[in-house]
């Protein structure tokens, strides 16, 4: 007899996929042909030898680009969650970075500042103080914090598809130990699927947690975030607190960094826009 299975791609290396078809995992070799058509997050559609015979329409997808070369991340999200930290510093550019492909794709995002055990620099302060401002979710934890780590994301992640993506050394493999059930089967069926057996962020793979219906889906730490798959356009509308002054512009098509008679610079001036972020707007609009 024909039969077709339906399942979620939840982990994918070079050669093989791990594929969720009503809470079993499966691991099946993926074809030459579709080695960069497929992503994290996926559903897809298996013929009888359990090969892709078709990708569902994506609600949505996220990735990064440089040049003409795209990564793709994760499809189907319903939450970016950023992790960054106290300590070591990040990059803000890196972050805005993320923001922006998160308003692209017109999915959810949320900060996560983990290690709020060390002390914030004036530095830090600031920038949180900004994005806060700017009316971005930003949640605080402390990872070692089991109790409160776990009830402060659960809420957030309950019920959603939620990407997790930050630089490395931010304490993101930390928080997903923390939040995850270490006693949950999946996990060690989960190891044993892609043989590594212990939990180690070098590609990218999901997790349920099935007390509040929640995937997390886990992305190696990265240094940079390309936006070459951005257009200008997308860009501003992640900068969305310009948009009242673009009436004051000279010219209708301004870009904001090179004309004088400009409604954005304008505000700046008048404090209105704050400067770091039209700094970041200026320096992402240069080198997408
Ligand atoms: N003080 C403090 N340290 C933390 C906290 N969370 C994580 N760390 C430490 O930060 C370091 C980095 O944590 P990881 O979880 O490995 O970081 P990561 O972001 O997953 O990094 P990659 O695996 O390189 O992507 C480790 O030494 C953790 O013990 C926290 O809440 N407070
Ligand atoms: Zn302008």
């Amino acid at each position: 007899m024909y039969t077709k299975k339906i399942g979620t791609i939840v982990s994918l290396n070079k050669s093989s996929f791990v594929i969720d078809i009503d809470n079993k995992l499966e691991t099946y070799i993926i074809p030459n042909n579709i080695k960069h058509c497929i992503v994290v997050g996926d559903i897809v559609v298996l013929n009888n030898f359990n090969i892709i015979e078709k990708i569902i329409d994506r609600r949505n997808i996220v990735y990064r680009s440089l040049f003409s070369k795209s990564k793709f991340i994760a499809a189907n999200i319903d939450q970016i969650l950023i992790i960054i930290a106290v300590k070591p510093s990040f990059s803000v550019n890196l972050l805005q970075r993320i923001l922006i492909e998160a308003s692209r794709s017109s999915i959810e995002s949320t900060i996560i500042l983990n290690k709020i055990d060390l002390k914030e620099s004036k530095h830090l302060n600031k920038i949180l103080e900004m994005f806060s401002n700017l009316k971005i979710n930003i949640v605080k934890i402390c990872a070692h914090d089991t109790i409160n780590t776990k009830l402060l994301l659960y809420k957030i992640l309950k019920n959603k598809k939620n990407l997790f993506l930050g630089q490395s050394g931010m304490g993101k493999s930390t928080i997903i130990k923390t939040i995850y059930n270490d006693i949950d089967i999946k996990t060690r069926e989960f190891s044993q699927k892609l043989n590594t057996g212990k939990h180690t962020t070098s590609f990218i793979k999901s997790y349920k947690i099935s007390e509040i219906n929640a995937t997390v889906i886990d992305a190696p730490g990265f240094q940079t975030f390309g936006l070459n798959h951005v257009t200008e356009k997308e860009i501003l509308k992640a900068f969305y607190e310009f948009e009242p002054f673009f009436q004051n512009c000279k010219y209708y098509n301004c870009k904001h960094i090179y004309e004088k008679e400009c409604g954005i610079k304008e505000a700046i001036k008048n404090n209105i826009i704050y400067e770091y972020r039209y700094e970041l707007y200026k320096n992402i609009m240069i080198n997408k």
